[in-house]
């Protein structure tokens, strides 16, 4: 059994234990009630999952394991000579609950590297595809086709017990994570740069050789961007579409694979991870409109203002969960500050910050007027060369594995069953509505 493996079912069985105590001796207590408004309104705020990896406050934001994320950028171990934390410590973190030593996290970088060879088929598979394809159909595509590989799967062809399950889906979700940079690289490579491929490099950590394999800035610094932001996406407790679609999909018993894929296209919607494209759209669309790269205040508010007036959201702002500015958005700010200067879409997105909450404060309906994570990144990301902006939700979800795949290694070690929530039908809302009224 290998040290991460060993040390997560040394964690895990006491919690399992715990756990089995809480639930009988206080499964009737109740935390939540469902209202009306919330069974119309997409279910907001109904506490109904464990996810032990993170957790969100509306105020403070998301914490892996009681660390924020500038406790994070501080306390995760880091590449020689780079202040950016390895996103291999953030799941070794989420994991099993202890800041890893750079002992442990190098290890995991050997690891990783050690199983990360992608099946021809994968890779044939993607070069059938029209390279005009959607980068995050690619991905999901691509996922899906190393199905074939799941050892879950095949261990529970053969009769598996339950208690053996997430030592499988463990197996499928270090393999499958160690896999995506190279799966996520061709996908960049074939789409955008005439499918002139780069070798991987088995010397780097997991984010530095994904940014060398993208091959669009060869700096110490788009390393550095990409340790950050494979860390900082990686897990936004379970509610969130993209995560809790692999948990739904994950409690059919459906393996890492299937559940990931099914995330994936989660994460592929604008409401959800595909805003990081839609924000760099909006606003290349409105440096066009207006001509030029350094638009004033006044010019962004009436863009703002039309792109409201035509029904459209304005991408970047907003969260479901949220009432205060992502600190997500604020680290990526913090790295602009740090390592850009004298980028004009960086200044623009500085400036829609200034502009923006206000106006939507304003409309009195938007429960938060302020950026989410998605506000920053392509501007990062375009600073760095990367102006391919249909390519930025695959990066996003590189990252999302880490966290989706290790809740999932425990949502099957403490046996969650089959996800299966009560829907009612209108006529019943109003009968129980007139029941109510009739008891008053
Ligand atoms: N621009 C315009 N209108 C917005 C808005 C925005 N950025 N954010 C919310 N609203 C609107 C909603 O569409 C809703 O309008 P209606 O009542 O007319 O339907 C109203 O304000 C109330 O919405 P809310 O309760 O404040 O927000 P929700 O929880 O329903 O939605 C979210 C959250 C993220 C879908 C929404 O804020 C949004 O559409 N934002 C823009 C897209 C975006 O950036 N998504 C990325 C989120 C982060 C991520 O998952 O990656």
């Amino acid at each position: 059994m290998d040290i991460l493996k060993k040390k997560f079912e040394e964690k895990a069985a006491p919690l399992a234990a715990e756990i089995k105590a809480l639930v009988k001796e206080h499964g009737e207590m109740q935390i939540d009630n469902a209202t009306i408004s919330q069974i119309y309104g997409g279910m907001r705020d109904i506490t109904s999952m464990v996810w032990e990896t993170s957790l969100l406050d509306a105020q403070e934001g998301i914490s892996f394991r009681g660390y924020s994320i500038p406790q994070l950028r501080e306390a995760l171990p880091k590449a020689e000579g780079s202040k950016e934390p390895l996103p291999e410590g953030l799941f070794w973190l989420m994991l099993v609950g202890e800041i890893p030593t750079s002992e442990e996290v190098a290890w995991l970088t050997a690891e990783w590297a050690r199983r990360s060879t992608v099946p021809a088929h994968a890779y044939a598979m993607l070069d059938s595809m029209p390279t005009s394809t959607h980068p995050m159909t690619q991905f999901s595509m691509a996922v899906l086709s190393m199905q074939t590989d799941s050892i879950f799967a095949r261990r529970y062809a053969e009769g598996m017990p339950k208690a053996a399950y997430w030592d499988a889906f463990y197996e499928d979700s270090m393999n499958l994570i160690a896999r995506l940079p190279k799966i996520a690289a061709y996908i960049y490579r074939r789409s955008f740069a005439a499918g002139q491929h780069i070798a991987s490099d088995d010397n780097l950590d997991w984010g530095a050789n994904f940014a060398q394999m993208l091959g669009v800035n060869d700096s110490a610094d788009f390393s550095n961007l990409m340790r950050l932001y494979l860390t900082i996406h990686a897990d936004h407790e379970g509610g969130n579409a993209s995560a809790h679609t692999t948990h739904l999909v994950g409690s059919t018993l459906s393996d890492p694979y299937y559940s990931f894929s099914g995330g994936l296209n989660a994460l592929a919607g604008p409401l959800h991870g595909l805003a990081n494209q839609e924000v760099i759209k909006w606003i290349f669309e409105m440096t066009e409109k207006l001509g030029t790269t350094r638009p004033t205040d006044a010019q962004v508010e009436q863009y703002v203002k039309d792109t409201l007036t035509s029904g459209k959201v304005v991408p970047g702002y907003g969260h479901a969960v949220l009432r205060k500015p992502d600190p997500r958005f604020t680290a990526q700010a913090e790295f602009a500050k740090e390592y850009i200067q004298g980028n004009d879409i960086v200044d623009i997105v500085t400036q829609i910050f200034r502009v923006v909450p206000p106006i939507l404060q304003s409309l009195g309906k938007i429960k938060n007027p302020w950026p989410n994570v998605d506000a920053h990144s392509g501007a990062l990301l375009i600073h760095f060369g990367m102006k391919d902006y249909s390519f930025y939700t695959v990066l996003f979800g590189v990252s999302r594995a880490l966290g989706v795949l290790a809740a999932g290694v425990w949502s099957r070690y403490l046996g969650f069953p089959l996800e299966r929530p009560k829907s009612v039908t209108t006529e019943f809302v109003k009968n129980f509505i007139a029941q109510q009224k009739a008891t008053v």
